[in-house]
């Protein structure tokens, strides 16, 4: 990259950060984040910053439509209990109301948590049948609990999601290499900057769509040309060469690259990871995410997948393969949390 192009990526994050504020829980966020790093820094542990959900774009200032990016947070919340599993301290930096570790096994599917408990002597118990998951399940988390080794922040906007993305990063720049970003949200690469957006609902009747009174301002990003939606989004700036070049220069940093298209996922990957440089892309496919993903690094690519007979379960993150994969042709098996 040349010194144009950094100063420019600089000028860009900086005009960024200027015209779209801060969301107000960000500083009650960043003391209990300075205190949770510090207190594990002391402690020896590691840290990892897994990022997980999608962001949202909002048309409107006072919110009501917004674009959506997609993402369940399945990964992400698998992954973190890996984490935890491994020994690290967790900064689980997820979408509002996506998959949680732990909970995630018991919520957000079409059984509801209370159709896994029955009575008993007038006291709620667990149904015979899920007693063994759900006490692994509630030991592994107690033990992440009694640690203090999980720490939950959560984002709606794309906005949010960068803001608090730059400063836990700034926080955790003294780990130097102890420090890990997990990046597996899935990240809107359009937004409406906040001085382009209208303050109210946008109309969609011709009849009470607000005309402009000078007509040589400038149009809001989004607005109604007739009965028609129009939408003129910028691009994010390209935050993760801030993030390697930057915010956090001596972490591990892992990417994740989502396409549709196969033909493109490795040429996709292999550029992220040029350009860049930072130590691994994950690339997946929407269809085949939870069975199948690519370790894309300096090195080469391989494949990792969870065999045929084994994707009747549901769901996870690749941190069970990153941890359990057995490679054979390019095969690998995992344990039940398959991504
Ligand atoms: C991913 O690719 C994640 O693996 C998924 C996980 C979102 C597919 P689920 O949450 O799905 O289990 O349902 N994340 C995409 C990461 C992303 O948006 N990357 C950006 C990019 O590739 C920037 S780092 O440009």
């Amino acid at each position: 990259m040349t010194g144009g192009n950094l100063a420019s990526i600089q000028v860009a994050e900086q005009d960024y950060f200027a015209i779209n504020p801060a969301p107000t829980s960000l500083q009650s966020h960043l003391t209990i984040a300075r205190e949770f790093i510090t207190r594990h820094a002391e402690g020896g542990r590691n840290v990892v910053l897994v990022t997980s959900g999608g962001t949202t774009v909002p048309l409107e200032n006072q919110t009501v439509r917004y674009i959506d990016n997609f993402s369940a947070g399945t990964r992400g919340a698998c992954s973190a209990e890996y984490f935890l599993e491994a020994g690290y301290a967790v900064i689980f930096l997820h979408r509002q109301f996506s998959l949680l570790p732990y909970s995630r096994h018991y919520s957000h599917n079409t059984r509801s948590f209370l159709d896994y408990m029955g009575e008993e002597d007038g006291k709620v118990v667990v149904e015979d049948e899920h007693q063994e998951d759900m006490l692994r399940v509630l030991r592994s988390y107690t033990a992440a609990k009694k640690k203090n080794q999980l720490l939950i922040l959560s984002f709606v906007t794309i906005t949010e999601y960068l803001w608090e993305l730059r400063e836990v990063a700034k926080l955790m720049r003294p780990l130097g290499p102890r420090a890990i970003f997990y990046l597996a949200a899935a990240v809107s690469d359009f937004f409406v900057p906040k001085d382009q957006m209208v303050e109210h609902k946008i109309q969609s009747s011709e009849a009470f769509s607000k005309r402009l009174d000078d007509p040589n301002a400038k149009a809001p990003a989004a607005r109604t040309d007739g009965s028609k939606l129009v939408i003129d989004l910028e691009p994010v700036p390209k935050f993760l060469k801030q993030l390697v070049d930057g915010w956090a220069p001596d972490a591990m940093i892992v990417s994740f690259k989502l396409e549709t298209d196969p033909k493109i996922l490795i040429n996709k990957a292999r550029y992220s990871l040029e350009k860049y440089q930072h130590h691994l892309v994950i690339g997946n496919l929407l269809t085949t995410r939870k069975w199948e993903v690519v370790f894309v690094t300096a090195g080469g690519e391989r494949w990792v997948r969870v065999p045929p007979r084994r994707r009747t379960k549901s769901v996870s993150g690749v941190a069970s393969l990153i941890g359990k994969s057995e490679e054979k042709d390019g095969d690998s098996s995992t344990d039940d949390d398959q991504a």
